[in-house]
């Protein structure tokens, strides 16, 4: 037999009501930003630099909190994450993808940003299929395993010239395709 014990009772109330109370009163909308983790540096990568088939600097390090800043040049590039295994093909439906950037001449007005969230490698490549760009060594990765002698951005390119029609993904994904805030960056020595 369960005892009931109008004191229980009582405090149980009480919690409640102080419980209520204690909420606080919203007085507008506003919401508890959304915490992204810590802000960190940002690694520009220049996409196409002087009409080559290259990202520059195609091999980065970024740490936790970090975001990747690739900035477009001539002609029509993008970027797209794979895996190491399957070169010049999304890694699957969350791979990022820029979208395609034309850009005519100079730079485009617009920056693709990504955030770091793990220390895991991040392959990465050019699908633009006019030209092979992924097949002619389009490709980058973020945060190689230096220990690794399989896992290199060498092998990845090399076994990326074995592929025959780059894919890419339906839409934008995985970032921000954003005015560019650093426009000299990756352009300009500090
Ligand atoms: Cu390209």
């Amino acid at each position: 037999m369960v005892a009931f014990s109008p004191l229980a009772f009582i405090t149980a109330v009480a919690a409640l009501a102080s419980t209520a109370f204690a909420a606080p009163t919203r007085t507008s909308n506003q919401m508890t930003p959304r915490q992204n983790g810590p802000v960190g540096a940002t690694h520009s990568i220049v996409v196409g630099r002087a009409g080559q088939l290259v990202f520059d600097p195609e091999n980065v390090v970024a740490e936790i909190g970090d975001t990747i800043e690739w900035h477009f040049t001539p002609r029509n590039h993008s970027v797209v994450q794979s895996n190491f295994a399957n070169p010049c093909v999304p890694a699957g439906p969350n791979a990022f993808f820029s979208g395609f950037v034309p850009t005519m001449s100079g730079q485009n007005g617009q920056v693709f940003q990504i955030k770091i969230y793990d220390k895991n490698p991040i392959w990465y490549y050019c699908s633009q299929t006019n030209g092979n760009h992924c097949q002619m060594g389009m490709a980058g990765v973020i945060n190689q395993n230096f220990d690794s002698n399989d896992f290199t951005l060498r092998k990845y390119k090399e076994n990326a010239g074995r592929t025959s029609v780059s894919q890419s993904p339906p839409a934008i994904y995985g970032g921000l395709l954003i005015p560019n805030p650093n426009p000299l960056s990756g352009f300009k020595k500090n």
